[in-house]
């Protein structure tokens, strides 16, 4: 997770995003202000401390940002601001589910944008959505902007990045062409983010609060209709001044005037991203599970053939794990004496992408080298190292 949480600050900051850390638990009197804190209902925590003033475990900051950005900043110079953090949230879901995918407790980016005019502000909404595209496709996930509904965050612009996977919750009708096209080129300007959000919005793709049929027979012929189920791994939302003017939360213009700044707000699920890629990504054919390389929890699995009277295989995986070491690549070695088969099966699942397997007769420099799930090939150490560094460049 933590792997997945470092792409998605990467990709954050590359749009010019700035990192923050606000607390998990907040104060009721923000939220009575925006009038969220009884539209929220009973999947809000609410908690007492101990002078009894009414607290809340955040479900998501979109009232905690406005306070802060109100008592930081007062002037259309300062913008815009483009603020994220990556901190727990906790809804008290009436239906947790599949454990991590939906869970009470779970790990969440949020980022929310601060803009003066409704054209800027598109501007931002239009940075995060490059940004959501370039994320997903480092974690190796074809994650599919749809226009959605807005529920409790509110606003009228909003899309979820979702996921294709027959166990996913989110229903989608869809343009089967839309899965051929990808963000390549596209630039850090208003005109080449409008361009993208053109090019993905000419095919029908929605969410099913969104699904007018007569509206997607119209659009899409028959053979590129597509109605599945996916994993909602992101969202984005653009609500103009609904919590700024709720919450006082203005900045001076140029001519003397004040007026309330426009926002939006973008959530990654970080968490519920560990278990969609696993759906996405599990064999469970041949139970093989493959981690992408830029996030799997190690590079390469050892699996030496170890006995009580044999250890020399074990001291071959540890001398090649040292060689790896000086190239920065990330192993884990199967030290147990289990039986080889069990060996090979847990590591399968445990899911590096690569694997070196040193069985009893394993000397002379050709090493059994496999990506995990693929066919044995007999290499040079060195040249496994040139495989996965030059892997890890393009990751
Ligand atoms: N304030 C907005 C955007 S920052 C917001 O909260 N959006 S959200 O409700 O759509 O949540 C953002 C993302 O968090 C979702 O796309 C989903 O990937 C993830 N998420 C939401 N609820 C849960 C949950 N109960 N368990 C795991 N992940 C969740």
């Amino acid at each position: 997770m933590k792997k997945i949480e470092d792409i998605v600050r990467q990709e954050q900051n590359k749009i010019g995003a700035q990192e923050i850390l606000m607390p998990t638990i907040q104060s009721s009197e923000i939220w009575k202000e925006s009038g969220r804190y009884d539209d929220y209902g009973e999947e809000m925590l609410r908690i007492k401390d101990r002078q009894n003033r009414e607290m809340l475990y955040g479900p998501t900051n979109e009232e905690q940002v406005t306070e802060i950005f109100r008592s930081s900043f007062k002037s259309y110079k300062s913008l815009p601001q483009l603020l994220y953090h990556i901190q727990w949230k906790f809804r008290d879901e009436i239906r947790p589910r599949f454990g991590i995918m939906r869970g009470r407790e779970f790990y969440m980016k949020d980022a929310y944008s601060f803009d003066v005019t409704d054209e800027d502000a598109f501007y931002s909404y239009n940075k995060f959505f490059l940004s959501y595209l370039r994320t997903f496709k480092r974690l190796s996930l074809t994650a599919i902007p749809m226009a959605a509904d807005t529920g409790p965050i509110g606003g009228n612009l909003s899309h979820e990045f979702i996921i294709l996977a027959d166990t996913g919750e989110s229903k989608i009708f869809t343009d089967k062409r839309i899965f051929d096209l990808n963000s390549e080129g596209t630039k850090l300007e208003k005109s080449s983010l409008e361009q993208l959000r053109t090019k993905y919005e000419q095919y029908y793709s929605v969410t099913d609060e969104k699904f007018n049929k007569d509206e997607f027979e119209k659009m899409v012929t028959e053979e590129n209709r597509l109605i599945t189920k996916g994993i909602e791994v992101g969202h984005i939302f653009y609500f103009g001044d609904k919590y700024s003017k709720a919450m006082s939360a203005a900045v001076d213009l140029p001519g003397g005037k004040k007026d309330f700044v426009k926002m939006g707000s973008y959530g990654i699920g970080v968490s519920r991203l560990v278990g969609a890629i696993i759906e996405a990504k599990y064999d469970d054919q041949n139970e093989i599970m493959k981690w992408p390389l830029s996030v799997a929890p190690y590079d390469i699995a050892l699996i030496p053939m170890v006995n009580k009277n044999d250890t020399s295989a074990l001291e071959k995986a540890n001398n090649i794990n040292n060689e790896l070491i000086k190239h920065k690549i990330d192993a884990i070695i199967d030290d147990t004496d289990e039986n080889f088969s069990s060996k090979i099966k847990k590591m399968n699942l445990i899911g590096a992408p690569y694997q070196i397997i040193i069985g009893k007769k394993s000397d002379g420099d050709l090493l059994e080298f496999k990506e995990t799930g693929g066919d044995t090939q007999n290499l040079s150490l060195d040249k496994i190292i040139e495989i996965i560094t030059k892997q890890k460049v393009t990751n």
